[in-house]
C-alpha cells in the first residue's frame, strides 16, 4: 500500500491508449479529465500509432505517454484513470480487447506496488516498445525502480519487434 503523505506530491507517468473509435479525440478529452481529477500534466508525449500486442488481429493504437504531479495515493490515482476510461465509454470484454480509451499507472514515482488491484511499475513496460519510446521521449533519463537502468536503455534492449511510429494525423 502506498499512503499519501498530506501535502506532499508525486511525479507519475501515465500511458493512455485507443484503438476504437475516435482514437485522437479520446486521447485529447481525457487529458483535461485527468488534469482535473488527479494532477497537473507537466510533460506530455506526442502521439504513436503502433501496432496491437497481446492480441495482434485488432486495429492499430494510438498511445501517449503523460508526466503528472499527483497528491493522491496510487490506489485514488487508480481510480481517477479508471473513471476517465468509463467516461470515453469503455467497455470491458476481454483481457487485451480492443478498448476505446485505456489509462495505465506505467510509474508511481520511485513506488513498487504488488497488490491484487495495482501492480508499480506496470509489469509489462519494459516489454512493450508502444509504451517505452512515448515513455522515453519524456523520461528516458529515468531509472526504472527495479530494474535500475534508465528508460531509455530499456528502449535501446527492447526485443519487441512490432511497429511503433510517430503519428502525423488521420
Ligand atoms: N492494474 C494492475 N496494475 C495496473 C496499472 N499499473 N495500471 C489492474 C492500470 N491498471 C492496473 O486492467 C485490468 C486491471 O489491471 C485493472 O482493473 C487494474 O486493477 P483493464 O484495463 O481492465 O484490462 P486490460 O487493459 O485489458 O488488461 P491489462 O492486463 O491491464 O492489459 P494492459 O497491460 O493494459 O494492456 N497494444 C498497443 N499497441 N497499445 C496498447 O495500449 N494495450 C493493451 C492492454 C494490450 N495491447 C496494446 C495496448
Ligand atoms: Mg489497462
Amino acid at each position: 500500500m502506498s499512503a499519501a503523505v498530506p501535502g506532499s506530491f508525486t511525479l507519475v507517468y501515465l500511458l493512455l491508449g485507443s484503438n476504437l473509435g475516435d482514437r485522437a479525440g479520446h486521447l485529447r478529452q481525457a487529458r483535461p479529465q485527468l488534469a482535473a481529477s488527479a494532477g497537473s500534466i507537466v510533460a506530455e508525449s506526442g502521439l504513436y500509432e503502433t501496432a496491437a500486442w497481446g492480441r495482434e488481429d485488432q486495429p492499430a493504437f494510438l498511445n501517449q505517454a503523460l508526466a503528472l504531479r499527483t497528491a493522491l495515493s496510487a490506489e485514488a490515482l487508480l481510480a481517477a484513470c479508471q473513471a476517465t476510461e468509463q467516461r470515453a465509454g469503455r467497455e470491458r470484454l476481454e483481457r487485451w480487447g480492443s478498448r476505446t480509451l485505456d489509462v495505465d499507472i506505467l510509474l508511481f514515482g520511485a513506488e513498487i506496488i504488488a497488490n491484487p488491484t495495482l501492480t508499480v511499475p506496470h509489469p509489462r513496460l519494459a516489454e512493450r516498445r508502444f509504451a517505452l519510446l512515448p515513455l522515453a521521449e519524456i523520461a528516458g533519463a529515468l531509472p526504472h525502480p527495479q530494474r535500475g537502468q534508465t528508460i531509455a536503455a530499456l528502449l535501446l534492449a527492447c526485443p519487441d519487434p512490432l511497429p511503433v511510429q510517430a503519428w502525423a494525423g488521420e
